[in-house]
């Protein structure tokens, strides 16, 4: 059977590491036929990216920092460079300081609140204008956020805000970019044990709790929010825009 994202060419931002959402999507798409272009952060993360690209379908790996506009624009020529249509981008990526994940919010110095919105938002809309050049046959951009930018969850503090302006700007890019056949969507994953996660006191307990209040009383698995991501990179989700999609058990529905 062909598979859903058979010829299609995707980027995906976000591998640290065999525990990132962004390698159980690549994992998804390479399974179902896709070509990939995978980024990775500084020369350290350069191996690990090269070593799980030898399991994917992987088409290019390549520099990318979303801080600098220069690899932004040195991504954007190599997707150009490829010489055909990009028709994914997955930007599976986001940055605060520790300490302000784990104390007050009100305590939020200037500079944390700024490199939170840099990373996990901007980033977004940097992303996507390199991206979108390449994106010459239409195509869907997808992102992932947390329930934290909705609602308030302890110690999650300034990434929800940033998490905030995220799927503010899925709403405006996926509003401009409509018209060019650029689908933009978010998945809203239930609280994984990444790396990123391990920056989180007391994750663990956030963990049992979810396992036993949602509706599917699990935590959610990597596997789930790759095959979400398959739909909304696929024909299938060809209706689908500027939605935030719920992959996490159920719990983001629930009152107490
Ligand atoms: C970052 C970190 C972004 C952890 C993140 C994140 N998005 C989701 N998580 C996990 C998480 C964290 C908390 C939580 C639920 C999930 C760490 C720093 C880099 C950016 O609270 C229930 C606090």
């Amino acid at each position: 059977m062909p598979g859903l994202l058979e010829n299609k060419l995707a980027l995906i931002l976000g591998i640290a590491n065999k525990w990132s959402l962004a390698y159980a999507i690549a994992q998804a798409y390479s399974r179902e036929g896709a070509r990939l272009v995978l980024t990775y952060l500084g020369e350290h993360q350069r191996e690990a990216v090269e070593s799980m690209a030898k399991e994917l379908n992987v088409e290019r790996i390549a520099p990318c920092d979303v801080t600098k506009e220069q690899e932004l624009s040195g991504l954007s020529d190599t997707l150009r460079s490829i010489g055909r249509p990009l028709d994914s981008v997955v930007h599976s990526l986001a940055f605060a300081n520790r300490e302000d994940l784990n104390r007050g919010f009100i305590e939020t110095p200037r500079e944390g609140f700024l490199l939170a919105q840099e990373v996990s938002a901007y980033s977004l809309v940097a992303v996507a204008r390199a991206a979108a050049r390449a994106m010459t046959a239409g195509g869907s951009i997808t992102t992932l956020t947390y329930l934290g930018s909705t609602r308030v969850v302890p110690n999650y503090n300034v990434m929800g805000v940033a998490k905030a302006a995220l799927e503010a700007s899925v709403r405006y890019l996926a509003s401009e970019l409509g018209p060019s056949g650029i689908r933009v969507n978010a998945i809203s994953a239930g609280p994984v044990k990444t790396a990123s996660a391990r920056a989180v006191k007391d994750f663990s307990s956030i963990l049992e709790v979810v396992a036993k209040r949602a509706p599917l009383r699990h935590n959610t698995e990597p596997a789930e929010v790759g095959d979400a991501a398959v739909f909304l990179a696929s024909h299938l989700s060809r209706g689908v825009t500027g939605n935030v999609l719920f992959v996490d058990s159920g719990m983001q529905m629930m009152g107490l």
